[in-house]
């Protein structure tokens, strides 16, 4: 069907967390590429996001931080949203489902299906803290794993053995709130009957939309034969929706029932008046770019929940991307495993459309894939830097050089002229037919395509040599090199809109960004905090237009005549630049420390506690500050060092097996502890007197324990 309008909506990050690079390239760039080429195009596109700011998650680091649970979102909402911006990806709003008019709207939407009678309610038992009178998220609840007998399992998983659990299968279950006792209570919710979506899902999804990625269609396929089940839409907790109903205290509506309906929310926040042109006219269509984890939400449950609803358009298409690993193992959060975009933006500067051509090179659309250092390194080197970068420079360089700074004339056009221009319509077509089907890394090779032929056209036609000869000559090849420069321009605007622009300035031109939706509705809700409406709108709105007036769009990419001669260029400046070897270590070293760091908490962790011991047991000891007044290795052993110590109350000889991880020249002036009363040892023919304290990790690594400042020697630990 035709259709007359595009709403794109990336999938809303859970504001407990930065964003990484598998977010990134599995939803957002994916996304920024499509609408910004919708827009070149002159398509009318609007462009949806916002933090998912509800969720058990999020209430449970809340309480690991000692902070309330707007207080996390406060903090990742900022960061994120900066993260998006950073890298261009520039939303028409990124607002929040925290805000009032998502919670209005998300209130209305339950109260419409619930007075339709949409729901049915189950009445079910579920774990409850005795003591802090509330019921219990599955994470909430611990117990002894029955596969590992981990003591430390959670209600839905053991993240020793990684077996997916219920509540009850733990042994000895408590409550992670209270550490107390859990018992079982009888609550209700709402469910909405996917059942009864059942077969209205497989005639739309399995029968009409056969286009979609095959990872998509399977997916849905197997939720729909396997037969669906009815979900619960609501939870008690006390932080989200509430359930406008009454007798639901104590309930809020369940994150993935009111996270989708945000993406509304956000909508009518931009366009008070126009939003439901977006979302209730069948000339719209809706795309949802998501991550592979988040399928059976937005091709299942939210549609079956518009449906149900009755006055909205279903999603058009579902692009939803696997995992991308980084260095050969899975991104993870909670294990620090991961290249967060806030820390790439400050590592790199400058250097954001690197990070976005790379995750596109490597997009995992059909099936997992890697991300590595090397290999960003290789592809800013040898793609950006050496084929993109080297052509424009030197098609730019030596038209200053020869004509001024202005496009020379063309002559008449050789065959090698007609062969390279030749080529640039049809990798046209493959990038705009890629770009149809959601192939990003394809036609990311299409575009650098474009700059490949340019590369290959000046080193073989050299007009540096020529223009020795034949100035007319040189002329020509010039001109038809700066055509495809300005080709570059417009190809390479979806995905490095950065350097695309950059790219523009120096030639003179600009591109037609789209139409800013905002105009015409000069009212705007301010629901926030004085200040922070206005902030909510990220994009840009077109460039400035340049002297010449040249404003290019997508259909003008591939056409011979786009600089006219005489039409001048600025200065030329390099596109990209070298990322060198010691940045990419630096990376690699970081990631190298983690993974350390965590291989040797997982083997302390497996070191269960001693035997307990009594305080008088502990009171026997005395430690002490002292300081080393003198090392030496002792003669013939590898692991002993001999250290003269000032303790405070008197000088005494200590012997110590850290000859493996200090040098005497390190321990000389350090201020360490010891124990102070240990029986004297001889040995290896020296008296010792005593224990230098240490701290040992999981991979045997050791290092002394030093006063957080220095104290006067003989200060008592204890
Ligand atoms: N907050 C993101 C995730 O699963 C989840 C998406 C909501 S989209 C409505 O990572
Ligand atoms: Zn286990």
């Amino acid at each position: 069907m035709d259709y007359k309008r595009t709403l794109v909506t990336c999938a809303l990050p859970y504001a407990n967390g930065p964003i990484h690079i598998g977010h990134l390239a599995g939803v957002y760039i994916p996304a920024d590429i499509y609408v910004r080429y919708l827009r070149m195009r002159g398509e009318d596109v609007l462009y949806v996001c916002g933090s998912d700011e509800h969720g058990v998650p999020i209430t449970i680091k809340a309480r690991e931080q000692g902070c309330t649970p707007q207080d996390i979102v406060d903090r990742y909402h900022k960061i994120i949203k900066d993260s998006f911006a950073g890298l261009g990806i520039n939303f028409d709003i990124y607002s929040r489902t925290s805000s009032p008019v998502h919670g209005k709207n998300a209130s209305d939407f339950f109260r419409k299906l619930y007075d339709d009678g949409k729901f049915i309610t189950k009445e079910s038992e579920q774990f409850y803290d005795v003591q802090e009178k509330t019921f219990l998220a599955d994470r909430y609840i611990t117990g002894t794993c029955p596969r590992c007998g981990n003591p430390d399992a959670y209600g839905d998983q053991c993240e020793k053995c990684g077996a997916t659990l219920s509540p009850e299968e733990l042994i000895h279950p408590k409550s992670k709130l209270s550490g107390g006792e859990i018992i079982k209570k009888k609550t209700s919710h709402w469910y909405l009957p996917l059942d009864r979506y059942e077969g209205w899902l497989g005639r739309w999804i399995l029968d009409g939309h056969k286009e979609w990625r095959s990872n998509v269609y399977g997916q849905c396929k197997s939720w729909i034969d396997g037969g669906l089940q009815p979900r619960a839409v609501s939870r008690d907790l006390d932080w989200g929706v509430p359930v406008p109903v009454e007798g639901a205290e104590g309930k809020v509506l369940y994150v993935w029932f009111d996270a989708p309906i945000g993406y509304i929310s956000n909508t009518q926040e931009l366009l008070p008046k126009s939003w439901k042109t977006w979302w209730q006219d069948d000339s719209t269509r809706l795309v949802h770019f998501i991550g592979k984890d988040n399928i059976v939400f937005h091709c299942i449950v939210f549609p079956s929940m518009l449906k149900a609803h009755g006055d909205y358009i279903l999603p058009d298409n579902v692009p939803a991307n696997e995992f991308l690993n980084l260095e050969g193992d899975k991104i993870s959060t909670s294990r620090n495993w991961a290249v967060w975009a806030d820390e790439y933006l400050k590592d790199f500067p400058g250097k954001e459309d690197v990070l976005r051509y790379v995750l596109t090179a490597n997009a995992p659309e059909t099936k997992d894939n890697d991300f590595s250092w090397r290999d960003f390194q290789a592809r800013n080197n040898n793609e950006l830097v050496a084929v993109f970068g080297n052509f424009v420079n030197r098609a730019l360089v030596l038209t200053h050089k020869y004509f001024n700074g202005k496009v020379p004339a063309k002559g008449e056009l050789t065959q090698m002229d007609r062969d390279a221009l030749a080529e640039i319509p049809a990798l046209k077509a493959s990038l705009e037919r890629n770009l149809a089907e959601f192939k990003f890394r394809e036609a990311l090779k299409d575009a650098l395509g474009i700059a490949r032929v340019g590369n290959k056209y000046i080193s073989d036609s050299e007009p540096w040599k020529v223009a020795k000869t034949d100035m007319d000559r040189c002329a020509t090849i010039l001109h038809v090199s700066l055509q495809i420069c300005a080709d570059l321009a417009v190809a390479f605007e979806p995905f490095t809109p950065f350097s695309a622009q950059k790219l523009r300035e120096m030639l003179g031109i600009s591109v037609d960004a789209g139409t800013d939706h905002r105009r015409g509705e000069q009212e705007t809700v301010n629901t926030f905090k004085e200040g922070e409406a206005a902030a909510l709108h990220t994009r840009p709105c077109g460039e400035a237009l340049t002297a010449d007036g040249l404003v290019l769009r997508w259909d003008d990419l591939g056409r011979e005549d786009l600089l006219p001669e005489g039409h001048s260029l600025r200065e030329p400046q390099l596109l990209f630049a070298k990322v060198e070897d010691e940045a990419i270590e630096a990376q690699l070293k970081r990631l190298e420390e983690i993974r350390k760091a965590r291989e040797a908490a997982a083997a302390l962790k497996a070191e269960p506690q001693k035997e307990e011991c009594s305080f008088e047991d502990f009171e026997k000891m005395d430690i002490r500050t002292a300081t080393v007044l003198e090392a030496e290795r002792v003669p013939k052993t590898d692991k002993l060092l001999k250290l003269t110590i000032d303790t405070g109350i008197d000088r005494r000889v200590i012997v110590s097996g850290i000859a493996e991880y200090y040098s005497p020249e390190e321990m000389l002036g350090k201020q360490i502890c010891i124990l102070a009363n240990l029986k004297p040892r001889v040995i290896r023919g020296i008296e010792s007197k005593g224990m230098i304290l240490m701290a040992r990790q999981g991979d045997g690594k050791m290092r002394f324990i030093t006063p957080q400042e220095v104290l006067a020697n003989g200060a008592q630990v204890g």
